[in-house]
């Protein structure tokens, strides 16, 4: 079976809507076709500052959160960064290969950092894609399920597992992105033009999926939509009714093609109360869920280190491998 990576910061507490759809519903269809290793990665959240008591608390609240919407231990590797040291070793040598202008030209990193100040900023949120690609190396993963938002970190995976297989000779797999065009990236509820996101989203631009239902249903009502009134993808035109049609569709299962024909000639009103409803049903049972698995701390830390022990057997390996290669000598 063809291997999967991906992972996910236990950063402010509730997932969102644009992390769930752009990312975790693909690695919960994918945890049945493909060797899945997914992983809450608590050591890219330090590249901002937290609150130690919080990170703990939350990184069990993003594996919970996982959990309750469908991954199943059994069937993928669950794990946290972390524990399996691996990856900033690999990191290190990723690092070495990788060009200083390279890495100053992410985009990411130039958007935070812009945000913050260059004093502000540390170096690890510089050399955090780096991490990245150490991260998807490691286990030579085949594929990447991401949002769009990560595509240009894909990429730097892809040209330095290149550039290292080139230097040293065939060692790490050459992963591609696995990105769906309709979910990818799901936009701000109040701003449909940039992405929904933890750092730059308004509190009612985003939706996050451990909100009370009535706070959610409230902001999908007063959502940003477009001038007119019909009710049609286009994402040019109707950038704020083309993101709620594709999370309704998602959510539902359902075409945008038969959205479109459903909702003729009715306003965009019957559209917000009909997602308001959808993604309050979705999140109580997920609500209810994600609690379970909080209430019994110890059952979930055991099963989070049987994931991180399947993983190290993989990791260990891969760097094994990677130190032999570059010319480390190894201890006796
Ligand atoms: N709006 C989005 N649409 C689609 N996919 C998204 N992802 C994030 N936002 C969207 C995808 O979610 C996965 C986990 O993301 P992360 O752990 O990197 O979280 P993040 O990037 O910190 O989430 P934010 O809200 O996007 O945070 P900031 O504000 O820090 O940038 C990833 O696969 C991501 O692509």
């Amino acid at each position: 079976r063809p291997r999967v990576l991906s992972g996910i910061q236990p950063t402010s507490g509730s997932f969102h809507l644009g992390n769930y759809l752009g990312a975790v519903r693909q690695w919960i269809a994918l945890q049945e076709s493909h060797d899945a290793f997914y992983m809450v990665v608590d050591l890219h959240a330090l590249t901002l500052p937290q609150d130690p008591r919080e990170l703990r608390e939350n990184t069990r609240l993003a594996a919970a959160q996982l959990l309750a919407a469908g991954l199943d231990p059994e069937r993928c590797t669950l794990f946290v960064q972390s524990h399996v040291p691996e990856h900033t070793q690999l990191s290190w040598l990723m690092e070495c290969l990788t060009g200083f202008g390279e890495a100053s030209r992410m985009t990411q990193f130039k958007d935070k950092s812009a945000k913050q100040g260059t004093d502000r900023t540390s170096v690890g949120l510089f050399t955090y894609p780096i991490l990245q690609v150490a991260d998807i190396l490691i286990y030579q993963a085949n594929q990447v399920p991401v949002g769009e938002d990560q595509r240009q970190h894909i990429e730097l995976t892809r040209n330095l597992a290149e550039r290292f297989n080139g230097r040293y000779g065939a060692t790490f797999t050459v992963p591609e992105p696995y990105i769906l065009r309709e979910t990818g990236k799901i936009y701000d509820l109040q701003d449909p033009a940039v992405k929904m996101s933890k750092s730059a989203s308004s509190p009612k631009g985003i939706v996050n999926l451990l909100d009370e239902p009535k706070a959610s249903a409230k902001k999908i009502k007063s959502a940003v939509t477009d001038t007119g009134t019909e009710i049609r993808y286009d994402q040019e035109e109707k950038p704020g009714i083309s993101n709620l049609l594709t999370i309704l569709a998602t959510l539902t299962d359902t075409g945008i093609a038969e959205l479109e024909q459903r909702y003729a000639g009715k306003g965009y009103g019957a559209l917000k109360t009909d997602l308001a409803e959808i993604v309050s049903d979705w999140a109580a049972p997920f609500r209810t869920r994600t609690r379970e698995y909080l209430d019994d701390p110890e059952t979930l830390d055991s099963l989070l280190a049987k994931g991180a022990e399947k993983a190290r057997a993989v990791a260990v390996e891969t760097l094994a491998q990677a130190y032999d290669k570059v010319g480390l000598l190894p201890s006796k």
